[in-house]
């Protein structure tokens, strides 16, 4: 059974010219890209995105960078998509991330992680909902 993801490359991806790389990471490992849009966050977006975290003390930090350059978000599709997604993705922090992993291969800072993906069904449901409202 097939499930979809919400996939961001975050602004530091973007800067740094790794879209390429996440894309081709999703693509060889059989996932199939259904929506895809270069987009810079307005705040308001960003903090419903993370409003999981409205209580963190690095929220505040956290939406300044999501939306302090363009992003790429993508709608990801696949047997599992969300966990698979994850796996290619790694640990949260990128120094404990696997290598082999897009961020165990590319970032060091916990913040600066490269990539979002979803972590469940709800959160792909209300996520994609958020960013592509006309995909339903
Ligand atoms: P995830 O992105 O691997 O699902 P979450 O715990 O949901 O990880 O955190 C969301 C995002 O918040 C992370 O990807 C990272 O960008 C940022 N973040 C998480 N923990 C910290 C922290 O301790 N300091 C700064 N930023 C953090």
């Amino acid at each position: 059974m097939s499930e979809r993801t919400l996939v961001l490359v975050k602004p530091d991806g973007v800067r740094r010219g790794i879209v390429g790389d996440v894309i081709s990471r999703i693509e060889r490992k059989g996932l199939k890209l259904v929506a895809l849009e270069l987009r810079t966050l307005e705040r308001d977006v960003a903090e419903t995105h993370y409003e999981e975290h409205r209580e963190k003390p690095f929220f505040g930090s956290l939406v300044e960078f999501i939306t302090g350059g363009p992003l790429v978000a993508m709608v990801v599709e696949g047997p599992r998509a969300i966990e698979a997604f994850r796996g290619l993705a790694g640990a949260t922090d990128p120094v404990a991330a696997a290598p082999g992993t897009i961020r165990g291969d590319h970032a060091l800072e916990i913040q600066e992680n490269i990539v979002h993906g979803s972590d469940s069904t709800y959160s792909a449901e209300r996520e994609i909902k958020l960013f592509f409202p006309n995909l339903f």
